[in-house]
């Protein structure tokens, strides 16, 4: 038997993996602070993903675009690869390779992605779909803490509190097992939609504010407004704990509560009842805001988040035992991936490339001269629009993504990736993506491999290897590793030994935000609880701030935001607004939980939300094909009226691809700090679909 964590989300449910006559592994929950002894139905079902029948085994290549994808062996895929990376490059110098990373990977290997990235191929052009996830919490964080870890708390914590407020997360879909922890605390639900969160927070006795989505920086600012008024403001800790609040409060200072309504739909009872439930258990230092990506994924994300960060502090909630702000961090290993270099303006350790400190340091850690290495490079979704384009890159290595589901405006990003002369993608399944790329190179599952994830607490943990990867495959420090020596690396600076490659991330990363110098196999192996920084003969740090903030002066940092309208307005075209987001029973793009037979078949396709009253006038019924058109696409799912929903907003989850892909329709409007695309508002038209299938 091995215990290991869950392939997917942040929450890295712990895990029994019991391998039976079979050869198959079976599942058993174990017991870890986090999941409590629980798991989901993604989780409990997830090896079923290592023997999918069309499982990855044999690299595939095409000869030209125009032919298929067949078997190969890895040394001519390699080759290949190598070759015209070379030749590229000759061309066009190193930025014409991209490389794409992302947040499911461990840190082994989001840390040698980055040092691939900018040693082998000495490329600026590598980012990651993490920047599709909580980057504008995490710059939201850095900006008002001086730090960015999601949680700077225990999750274990929360379970405490009189009351939690959850901004835009749904996590009794999201993150089933964290709802234990939230089943004594009056919830707050802020979310357009009546999710199963917001029904929990009613059932017992909490409150659920369902904005017109895109609004809730006008409703933190309201509730703010509404705060102080009631007299919960903290003066004491905004004096000696903080700066900047009198500038944020001028904005705040004009959003009474009927103006607040009018905006965002929230009636003004509701915001003031919702201002008093915080503001009562703010003043007995028992009260914690969380952000999701439902508030985050807009063009105004990070400005969002400072709102709620703002409402936090003014109430004395951060930095204090028993209550703070924490982002819910979405990927397994979303928090982790975003410190160890695969991040366009990142070096490990959370360091800043332009910062000649740290480089100095990564370049000694690594045997280069500083001035070798790149500086900042492009977005993901710059990136991703720059593919093929004049100065753009021609040639993308993929790693853990699939963006041609998962990034905004689909037929865009369709049309960008065709037009690479190379597109390399390292998968266990044949994603989407996968399927347009002209080498493919089949690797290693979370159950044949191990390496270290941090979760969304930034705990640091350790999935252990359970089965050998079926034959055929290599790991993904393997194919980095192969690659990087075929680009005249010597092979020992590319080890593919997890637990060296943790080893030199220490090093890299000591001295760092995010100093992991003191993670060691041994540590891991005891069960300590490793939340960064964890620095050697050190104890680790469960909870950040309790002295000080992370900036200079210890101080938080209050920031004066206004509110500002979604990208884009409806009009008689696109009436209604469609926001996206997820169901429990499958994960992201699908491209693992569409290939669990017991998940396939409980939610094979997609579907919206709409309010019976909008369905009608659309002639639409319950159970039948709509079409949802917005200014850049189209897609369809069947209807589900749903007597909750707003009427001027629908519901799409974004796991399904091809004609049923909610991102046909998203906008890539980027918010200005984090280049956070704004997956959470479209301006749609709503019609039955032609042929109902
Ligand atoms: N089942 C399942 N679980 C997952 C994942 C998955 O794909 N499937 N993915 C994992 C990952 S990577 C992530 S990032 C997390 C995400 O976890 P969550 O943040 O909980 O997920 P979402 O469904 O994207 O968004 C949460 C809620 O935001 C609401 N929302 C939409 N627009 C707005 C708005 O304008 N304002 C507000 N306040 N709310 C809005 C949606 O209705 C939705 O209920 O989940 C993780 N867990
Ligand atoms: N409309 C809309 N779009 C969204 C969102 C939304 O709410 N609405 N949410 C956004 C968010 S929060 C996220 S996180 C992104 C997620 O978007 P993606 O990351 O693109 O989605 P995944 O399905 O997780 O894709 C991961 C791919 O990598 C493979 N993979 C998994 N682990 C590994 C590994 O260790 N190595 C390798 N080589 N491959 C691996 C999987 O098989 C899969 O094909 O989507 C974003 N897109
Ligand atoms: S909540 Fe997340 S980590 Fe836990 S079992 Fe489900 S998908 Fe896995
Ligand atoms: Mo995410």
């Amino acid at each position: 038997m091995t215990t290991t964590h869950c392939p997917y989300c942040a929450l890295q449910c712990a895990m029994h993996l019991e391998p039976g006559p079979d050869g198959r592994l079976a599942v058993r929950p174990a017991p870890f602070p986090t999941n409590r002894g629980g798991l989901c139905r993604k989780g409990w079902t997830s090896t079923e993903v290592l023997t999918a029948p069309d499982r990855l085994t044999r690299p595939l290549i095409r000869k030209d675009r125009d032919s298929e994808l067949v078997e190969t062996d890895w040394d001519t895929a390699l080759d290949h690869v190598a070759e015209r990376l070379l030749a590229l490059r000759a061309q066009s110098g190193p930025d014409t390779v991209a490389v794409f990373g992302s947040g499911s990977l461990t840190n082994e290997k989001s840390y040698t992605l980055g040092k691939f990235a900018r040693l082998a191929l000495a490329t600026s052009q590598i980012d990651y779909n993490g920047r599709f996830c909580m980057s504008s919490a995490a710059a939201a964080g850095t900006r008002a803490f001086g730090l960015d870890r999601g949680m700077p708390f225990p999750l274990t914590d929360i379970g405490e509190a009189e009351v939690v407020l959850l901004a835009g997360a749904n996590p009794a879909e999201t993150m089933p097992p964290m709802m234990g922890h939230l089943s004594a605390p009056t919830l707050i639900v802020i979310d357009p939609r009546r999710s199963a969160t917001a029904q929990v927070a009613l059932d017992g006795g909490g409150i659920h504010l369902a904005p017109r989505p895109g609004t809730d920086l006008a409703l933190a600012l309201g509730l703010l407004h509404s705060a102080r008024v009631q007299g919960w403001y903290d003066e004491d800790f905004v004096q000696h704990r903080t700066t900047g609040f009198e500038a944020a409060w001028e904005h705040a200072a004009a959003w009474w509560p009927e103006r607040t309504e009018q905006v965002t739909g929230v009636p003004a009872s509701h915001i003031r009842a919702a201002a008093d439930l915080l503001g009562r258990a703010s003043s007995n230092r028992s009260a914690y805001i969380l952000t999701g990506r439902g508030t985050e994924q807009h063009a105004t994300g990070t400005d969002t988040v400072s709102a709620w960060i703002n409402l936090a502090l003014a109430l004395g909630l951060p930095g204090r035992q028993g209550s703070g702000y924490g982002c819910v961090t979405g990927q397994g290993n979303g928090q982790g991936g975003r410190e160890h270099g695969q991040k366009a303006d990142q070096l490990p350790g959370y360091r800043k490339i332009d910062d000649p400190a740290a480089r100095a340091h990564v370049a000694r850690v690594w045997g280069v001269e500083p001035h070798t290495l790149p500086g900042p490079g492009r977005s993901a979704f710059e990136l991703l629009d720059a593919l093929g384009t004049d100065g753009g890159p021609r040639a993308m290595l993929l790693l853990g993504s699939n963006p041609l589901v998962s990034a905004p405006e689909t037929d865009r990003v369709r049309d960008r990736l065709a037009s690479l002369d190379l597109l390399v993608a390292a998968d266990f399944v044949l994603s989407e993506t996968a399927a347009m790329a002209d080498v493919v190179l089949p690797v290693a599952q979370w159950a044949e491999e191990s390496g270290t994830m941090t979760n969304l607490e930034g705990r640091v943990l350790r999935r252990t290897r359970a089965i050998a990867p079926p034959e055929g495959v290599r790991t993904d420090l393997e194919v980095l590793s192969d690659l990087a020596v075929r680009l005249g690396q010597p092979r020992q600076r590319f080890p593919t030994d997890p637990d060296t490659v943790l080893a030199e991330l220490g090093r890299a990363s000591a001295g760092g935000a995010a100093d992991y110098s003191g993670v060691t196999p041994q540590r891991l192996a005891s069960g300590e609880a490793l939340h960064w920084p964890v620095r050697a003969q050190q104890e680790p740090t469960p909870r950040l701030f309790l002295d000080s903030f992370a900036h200079p002066d210890g101080h938080a940092r209050f920031t004066a935001v206004p509110h500002q309208p979604p990208a884009e307005t409806t009009d008689t075209d696109y009436p209604l607004i469609a926001t996206t987001g997820r169901t429990m029973g499958h994960y992201q793009t699908g491209a693992q939980t569409r290939r669990v037979p017991e998940l396939n078949q409980a939610e094979p396709e997609a579907y919206v939300e709409v309010h019976p009253d909008t369905a009608a006038r659309a002639g639409l019924a319950t159970g039948q094909w709509a079409r949802i058109t917005s200014r850049r696409g189209h897609t369809r799912a069947r209807v589900r009226l749903t007597p909750t929903a707003r009427l001027d907003t629908v519901f799409l989850p974004f796991h399904f691809a091809g004609t049923q892909a909610a991102n046909n329709l998203t906008n890539p409007a980027l918010d200005p700090t984090s280049r956070m695309p704004e997956f959470k508002v479209s301006a749609v038209r709503l019609e039955r679909e032609p042929a109902q299938p």
